[in-house]
């Protein structure tokens, strides 16, 4: 089967930060797992390059919007190799294909009768790139988001009929209510629709950073709607010579974070509806990270608060495994969640380097040690396989679930359960006796292959780590169908260099 999974695409008008990894990790832990069961994945991921967000920037260190886009994204694209993240393809929306698909969509959401000519006069965040209503105003004009002054616009715009399509967004959530995941979300996003669509602009006429509106080229499109469109143009030329939309469109998943929750679960459906092209089948809404400041407050972070964690400094210091889980296990994925340097570097000491990197270079130098290298093809213990074997179905679930966090913790309560058989069994007591060697054949196969099944399950979380790991036991086959202990699966190991090294 086809899983098509999408992250959001970034502004490019600052670095990134690591709530811009942390999205990216996210799609990339889905992408790995669903490759590990044999589907046919395809993950995007890219940089949104037009728009005010942009133009600003630009105009305020003085080059152009070209030049600032072209000297940005690239930090984007080194971030995906430095974070091991594992992306089909790399969107950027200054990409020639992209801008045509999009003006043909567009178009034929017009031909389709939902486009209109009109005056638009109301509140502006052009930092959000969105048109506020009075209420989100409030009453001192101000983005409730970024707490700037709104500005108050006038100009000819083109509209979406979006109030047209109140009803079907309605059936949506009725018949597919896991549509927005997590529930809270999905709630949030319904009762935005309850209470009333206003059509939305389309296009801008007081902007030219954009990509031109084909009918009237004194336009370009409004921002959003044609960044949205990324996750159905890509298809079509990520892969020179061939279209890839009827095999993956449309998506499992469109990854994203609960500030652009209207976007997503309100103007895409509508917008794709409007163009009679297929609905993806999840849009997963992620918390945010947050900083907490001298005085304890916690804040989103964020470029314009200038509070970040910078991804490239931190793998630089401990690599990508380490922040990839870090991310992962700090915050309960759905859920906001407080990060730092110091919360990072406690789990990299007591969870990787103590629970996993020990784990593993105990079972590899206790099998050198009594063994002399070989696994022995003893079976393993029934009691410990049964909690072992039930962890690959159990991660699966939770995926299916979009419980990222939940399912690390799930492969976690393994390794923990492998510390604690070490103690019990007490292979070097063992090790002391002749008699007792058919037990401590069977607690090293058992080890060994319970080692070799974590490492699988938790091989899309730390695909370095894990890789290495089951190369030192000589079974490198990640397919999640194998992550099951069986004796006599595993022969010669051998050396294995510290997984998580104390950081420089
Ligand atoms: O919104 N914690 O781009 P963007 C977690 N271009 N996630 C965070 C975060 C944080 N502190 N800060 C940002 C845009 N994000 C548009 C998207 S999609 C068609 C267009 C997440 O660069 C944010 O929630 O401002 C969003 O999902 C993504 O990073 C890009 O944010």
């Amino acid at each position: 089967m086809s899983f098509y999974v999408t992250t959001a695409i970034h502004y490019v008008n600052a670095a990134p930060h690591l709530g811009h990894a942390y999205e990216t990790i996210a799609a990339d832990v889905m992408a790995r797992h669903m490759r590990q069961r044999g589907e046919d994945v395809f993950f995007l991921t890219g940089t949104d390059e037009h728009g005010e967000p942009v133009a600003l920037a630009a105009e305020k260190e003085g080059v152009t919007p070209q030049q600032l886009v072209d000297r940005n994204a690239p930090r984007f694209v080194d971030l995906m190799p430095r974070l091991n993240v594992s992306n089909d393809f790399f969107i950027r929306t200054t990409d020639r294909q992209h801008e045509a698909k999009a003006q043909e969509v567009l178009s034929l959401i017009r031909a389709n009768g939902h486009v209109y000519e009109g005056v638009y006069e109301g509140w502006y965040c052009p930092r959000c790139a969105d048109f506020k209503t009075d209420a989100e105003a409030g009453e001192d004009s101000t983005c409730p988001i970024h707490r700037i002054a709104l500005t108050r616009e006038k100009e000819d715009n083109y509209f979406f009929a979006l109030s047209a399509f109140q009803d079907d967004l309605i059936r949506l959530y009725d018949e597919r209510p896991d549509f927005v995941m997590p529930r809270h979300r999905c709630n949030e996003a319904r009762s935005f629709i309850e209470s009333g669509l206003q059509d939305v602009s389309l296009s801008r006429s007081t902007l030219t950073w954009g990509v031109p509106v084909p009918w009237d080229e004194s336009h370009v499109f409004y921002v959003w709607f044609e960044a949205l469109l990324n996750y159905y143009t890509a298809l079509s030329y990520a892969r020179p010579g061939a279209d890839l939309t009827a095999r993956f469109w449309p998506a499992q998943f469109h990854i994203i974070g609960k500030d652009i929750l209207k976007f997503h679960a309100v103007f895409w459906p509508a917008m794709l509806m409007a163009a009679e092209l297929p609905l993806p089948e999840h849009v997963l809404v992620h918390g945010f990270l947050l900083m907490r400041d001298s005085s304890g407050k916690e804040h989103k972070m964020s470029k314009s608060l200038g509070n970040v964690l910078d991804p490239f400094v931190m793998t630089d210091e401990f690599g990508a495994d380490a922040l990839r889980f870090y991310c992962m296990r700090e915050v309960s994925f759905g859920h906001d969640g407080s990060v730092s340097a110091a919360g990072f570097a406690a789990r990299y000491e007591t969870e990787l380097a103590n629970d996993l990197g020990n784990l593993a270079s105990r079972t590899i130098a206790m099998v050198q040690r009594y063994r002399d290298g070989t696994v022995p093809a003893a079976d393993p213990d029934p009691d410990l396989a049964a909690e072992i074997d039930g962890a690959a179905d159990e991660v699966a679930q939770l995926i299916d679930r979009a419980d990222l966090s939940g399912a690390l913790e799930a492969a976690w309560q393994r390794v923990r359960r492998l510390n604690r058989y070490v103690e019990e069994q007490a292979p070097w007591t063992l090790a002391k006796d002749d008699a007792r060697a058919a037990d401590l054949d069977r607690v090293l196969a058992s080890l060994s292959e319970g080692l070799r099944v974590i490492a699988v399950v938790l091989h899309p979380w730390m695909p370095r780590s894990t890789g290495k790991l089951l190369a030192a036991l000589g079974a490198e086959d990640v397919a999640l169908e194998g992550a099951r202990m069986r004796a006599g699966r595993l022969g010669a190991i051998s050396e294995l260099d510290q997984l998580f090294p104390k950081p420089q």
